[in-house]
Order: C-alpha cells, then structure tokens, then sequence
C-alpha cells in the first residue's frame, strides 16, 4: 500500500518534470528575466554594434539611431519587429520578451542596404 503512494508520487512527479521541460524547451517558462539594454548606432557602415546576445525570456530593449546621411530603418522579422524609417539622427525606441532560442538577422530592409553591411544579428540563449 505504501509502496503503491510512493510509486504514484514518483510517476506524477516524471510526468510534472516532463512538462516543465517540454514549456522550458517552447520558451513557455521563463525562471529568471532579466532586462537586455542597448543602443545601436547605424553610421554609414552598418550597425553598430552589429551582434546582440541576450538569454531566453529577457525583455530586449534597444534604442535605434541612425547618424548617417542616408535614411536606414531596423527590421528584425523573425520577432516581427519593424522600426519607422529613420532620416538622419532620428531613433527609434523598440521592446520585446525574446521568447524565442536562436540567431536571427536585422537589416535595414531598404533595397540593396542589407547587402551592403546594413545587418547584423541577434543570438537569444
Ligand atoms: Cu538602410
């Protein structure tokens, strides 16, 4: 009888652990957020700086702002994150949660500026 208690208790505790893991592995579980700060500078040889690195659940907080003559924006799609065409000095202020693990690229999706040094990436762990 016993023994049957502490079976149960060990099969439910599998099958929370299972559960927790499977959300952690979804990015549905995020034990520890933290905030991610930084201000990007897009000058007329792209973005800098270039590579972000930020854990799984933080909220990203970035401020955009281009110092270049040329009018450049900040498109990160895979978190559908698409800032405002940016003249001259203007910036753009930009929040997310980085729920998803990866690398992803940013650009400036304005034709022919991604290949021309406008982009960069991002690398949630
Ligand atoms: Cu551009």
């Amino acid at each position: 009888m016993r023994r049957t208690r502490i079976l149960w208790v060990l099969i439910l505790l599998a099958i929370n652990v299972a559960v927790f893991t499977w959300n952690q592995q979804h990015g549905r579980v995020f034990t520890l957020t933290t905030r991610m700060s930084q201000t990007i500078m897009i000058t007329k040889t792209g973005f800098s700086p270039n590579h972000l690195t930020c854990k799984q659940g933080d909220t990203v907080s970035l401020v955009i702002r281009n110092t270049d003559s040329q009018t450049h924006n900040f498109t990160l799609t895979d978190y559908h994150i698409f800032s405002p065409d940016l003249k001259k000095d203007e910036l753009s202020t930009i929040e997310f949660q980085a729920i998803k693990k990866g690398t992803f690229p940013f650009v400036s999706d304005t034709p022919g500026h991604p290949e021309t040094g406008f982009s960069g990436t991002l690398e949630v762990k």
